[in-house]
């Protein structure tokens, strides 16, 4: 997808919501457990219910992988399951040397019909390269993550006269390996007092912010630090939304989750396009 259709989608829909499909058997309502294809089920379902109120879904790979080869078969029903209008991220955070990181794209852009995927820029722009040799899909490098570990290395502070922090250096750098067409940076909502610093760095890039709902995150400090002329946000939550209710109506409850930030969302677009 390109820059182009995802802003589009944004305006058309009034929202930038991105919706982390990470499916927990465990925690799934107690009458798909027992079904065969209750993951997949659950997901259809979610994805049926909220579908009008985001533009984006993430299949954090790790809920699937855990299942074994069954949990890699239904991620991929998943992905093709997501309406080609939506914006479809594997967060993954692969990268590796060279020739690995080309089958780690292939697998996700071409085997999987990802239009995105997470990438951890530890090992430099030749992991990172083979992601962004493909036209029309995304890398999304970590940049300041939303968990407590971000000050282990991330919030490193570093002497040097362009950063404070491992982590603008991180922005400085890896963003000139792409461009604002196809990279964009993982800034976790929990962190929103960086984001005018963020955008300091980086004015036009797109941000994919997790962290709001059950970690904690503020959808409202996140968009006055870190939206953008053409909104250059994506904000995704998970728990708060798929296991917004755990009874036969799940995904009635998800979409009343998911329609809350989308009305609130769609404040904040109203106003960037007055
Ligand atoms: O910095 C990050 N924080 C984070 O939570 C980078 C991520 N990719 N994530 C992912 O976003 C995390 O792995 C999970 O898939 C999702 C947040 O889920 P939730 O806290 O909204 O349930």
């Amino acid at each position: 997808m390109t820059r182009q259709e995802l802003v589009h989608q944004i305006k058309t829909k009034k929202t930038f919501l991105c919706i982390g499909l990470d499916t927990d058997i465990n925690k799934i309502p107690e009458h798909l457990r027992s079904q065969p294809d209750a993951i997949l089920q659950f997901n259809k379902a979610i994805i049926d219910a909220t579908k009008d109120l985001c533009v984006s879904y993430k299949i954090n790979t790790a809920f699937y992988e855990v299942l074994g080869s069954k949990g890699w078969d239904i991620m991929e029903q998943t992905v093709h399951y997501i309406p080609s209008t939506h914006f479809k991220i594997a967060d993954a955070k692969r990268a590796d040397i060279g020739n690995t990181s080309s089958y780690y794209a292939k697998a996700f852009f071409e085997t999987l019909p990802f239009d995105a995927i997470t990438v951890a820029p530890y090992m430099g722009e030749d992991s990172i390269r083979p992601f962004l040799e493909y036209e029309n899909k995304w890398t999304i490098i970590l940049g300041l993550t939303s968990n407590e570990g971000s000050k282990d290395f991330e919030m490193l502070t570093i002497k040097n006269e362009k950063a404070n922090f491992l982590y603008e250096q991180v922005l400085q750098t890896a963003s000139k390996w792409g461009n604002e067409n196809n990279v964009m940076f993982v800034a976790g909502a929990t962190k929103a007092e960086e984001f005018a610093n963020i955008r300091k760095i980086l004015p036009n890039h797109f941000l994919l912010v997790p962290g709001i709902g059950a970690q904690g995150g503020n959808l409202k400090d996140v968009v006055q630090a870190g939206m953008n002329k053409e909104c250059g946000l994506l904000v995704n939550a998970s728990r708060a939304i798929i296991y917004a209710g755990n009874g036969i109506d799940f995904a009635a409850q998800a979409s009343v989750a998911a329609e809350k930030y989308r009305n609130e969302m769609k404040i904040y677009l109203d106003s960037i396009n007055e």
